[in-house]
């Protein structure tokens, strides 16, 4: 049985190197993705789905002092690199007209929601301007070309869970605010220019390439460490905010069948589950056999190892933002019907893969 799952893995690897070494060689028949943010996250899981498709894999950068591009380590001699800024429109035109792409997947932007409270106009200028500098790039060089749009939960704000594509948007953070402009940018040119442009409104997505800054790496990274004796304590701000947590592997599958379909429409992806901050820290913790109790309220709370009664987590009230929104769980019924897509990997099995990145 090990034998022929073995075999089956190689299998599957050197189809993906076949086809990857092929579409290098074909050039003009293959098709060209262009990824706006490809550094990130969820720039290095759609860059793997989309070079083991055959596709050739164009990753918009940044001019930085350094290089970004570490999660992206094993792809680099499979994705050509342009030098490109959302806020500069000349290289978006540029960048554009040289790849000629049959996709584009526009992930660059500022995609901290608490950050966005301290750098509203940057925030807004590279969501929400940016995506439209991109929209008319597209139209003006390629006008067949499909677009997808990194839309976010975050538009519904305290709108009522479930949210799922009817649901009223009500932005919270400079963050939501430029991503709605982008969103309501892509209906413009889908409606009045005709161009094959989706919004994928996505509730969060995880992985073990997830910054450090966001709850989930934050809270697994000290766990960790706590575990292993580098840390003492770890600090948090809302506990009580509510999140649909998926894995970002699902995810990008779900963007690319977004632009597959026939005619363009927005989709909410979203695994439909949610918990709040508090519990995903007692399975972080349970999982690393560190179990854990709350006492106390507000601020005042704290989470407390049953094992020696030490301090595990404590408050910041530094960490609370301006406005908080409350409880995200979507709906992901339309992407069940049209895409036949659904979040796969369940929140223990994201914790449990967070926490293996995490301990090497
Ligand atoms: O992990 P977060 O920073 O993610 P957030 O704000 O939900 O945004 C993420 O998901 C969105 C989709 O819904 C994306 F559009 C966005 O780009 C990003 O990927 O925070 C999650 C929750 C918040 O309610 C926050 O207040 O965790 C709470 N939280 C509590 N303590 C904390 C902390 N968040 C962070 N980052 N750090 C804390 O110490």
């Amino acid at each position: 049985m090990i034998n022929f799952i073995v075999v089956t893995l190689y299998v599957n690897a050197l189809e993906c190197y076949l086809k990857r070494v092929s579409a290098r060689l074909k050039g003009a028949d293959v098709k060209r993705a262009l990824i706006t943010g490809i550094t990130g996250q969820d720039g290095f899981y759609l860059a793997t789905l989309l070079l083991n498709k055959g596709y050739r894999v164009n990753g918009m950068r940044q001019a930085l002092a350094h290089d970004d591009r570490v999660h992206l380590t094993a792809l680099l001699n499979d994705i050509d690199f342009h030098y490109g800024d959302m806020s500069d429109e000349d290289s978006l035109n540029r960048v554009v007209a040289a790849v000629q792409p049959d996709e584009v997947y526009n992930l660059a932007a500022q995609s901290h929601v608490g950050v966005s409270f301290s750098m509203p106009e940057y925030t807004k200028n590279i969501n929400g301007a940016g995506a439209e500098r991109l929209l008319r790039a597209v139209h003006a060089y390629v006008p067949e070309c499909r677009f997808y749009q990194a839309g976010t939960s975050e538009l519904f704000g305290n709108t009522p869970a479930p949210q799922n594509e009817n649901s009223p948007f009500s932005p919270q953070s400079p963050y939501a605010e430029g991503k709605l402009s982008a969103h309501q940018a892509v209906e413009k040119y889908r409606d009045d220019k005709g161009l094959f442009a989706v919004n994928g409104i996505l509730f969060n997505h995880e992985s073990p390439k997830r910054g450090d800054d966001f709850v989930t790496q934050k809270i697994v990274k000290a766990a960790v460490a706590i575990k292993a004796g580098r840390q003492d304590v770890l600090i948090l701000g809302n506990l009580d905010a509510q999140r649909d947590w998926g894995h970002a592997a699902d995810y990008v599958e779900g963007m690319w069948l977004m632009l597959q379909q026939d005619t363009p429409r927005d989709f909410v992806l979203a695994s439909g589950r949610t918990c709040c901050v508090r519990e995903f820290v007692e399975d972080v913790f349970a999982a690393l056999s560190m179990p854990i109790r709350w006492q106390g309220k507000g601020s005042d709370e704290v989470a407390i190892f049953l094992e020696n009664d030490k301090l595990a987590v404590r408050i910041s009230s530094a960490l609370y933002r301006p406005h908080e929104v409350h409880v995200l769980q979507g709906d992901p019924s339309l992407a069940k019907r049209h895409l036949g897509w659904s979040a796969k990997t369940s929140r223990q099995s994201l914790i449990n893969e967070m926490i293996i990145a995490a301990q090497e």
